[in-house]
């Protein structure tokens, strides 16, 4: 009996792997001196998005967005090592970009290319 119940969450496990297969619907991103990783992302327009933020550098950065796809407030600064997670629905389909607001960062290449697939 315990080994059928074994059975069965393992089998629970693996459907919803394969059923969330293609739903991009969480991404964590990396901030550092001078880039983001990944340079591109992807989410689902009307579904929640979650997005971990880490700053994987040595000053301060963080994240923006363009607001016809969130009006959901973004961290101000994350310091060196610091971590965020903020969960959004984007509004609309598109191709947007996402860029470190510091002075000078996103000119220095901290930018990247969010895609919002229709759902
Ligand atoms: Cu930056």
């Amino acid at each position: 009996m315990t080994r059928n119940l074994a059975l069965a969450g393992v089998l629970f496990v693996l459907v919803m792997a394969i059923a969330g297969c293609g739903q991009r619907n969480s991404a964590t991103v990396k901030l550092s001196e001078f880039e983001i990783k990944p340079s591109g992302v992807s989410a689902v327009a009307g579904k929640p998005f979650t997005l971990t933020l880490i700053n994987d550098g040595r000053v301060r950065h963080n994240l923006r967005l363009e607001s016809t796809v969130t009006d959901i407030p973004l961290p101000v600064a994350l310091a060196p090592g610091e971590k965020a997670t903020v969960t959004f629905i984007p509004k609309t389909a598109g191709t947007f970009t996402y860029w470190c607001g510091i002075p000078g960062h996103e000119r220095a290449g901290m930018v990247g290319t969010l895609t919002i697939e229709a759902s």
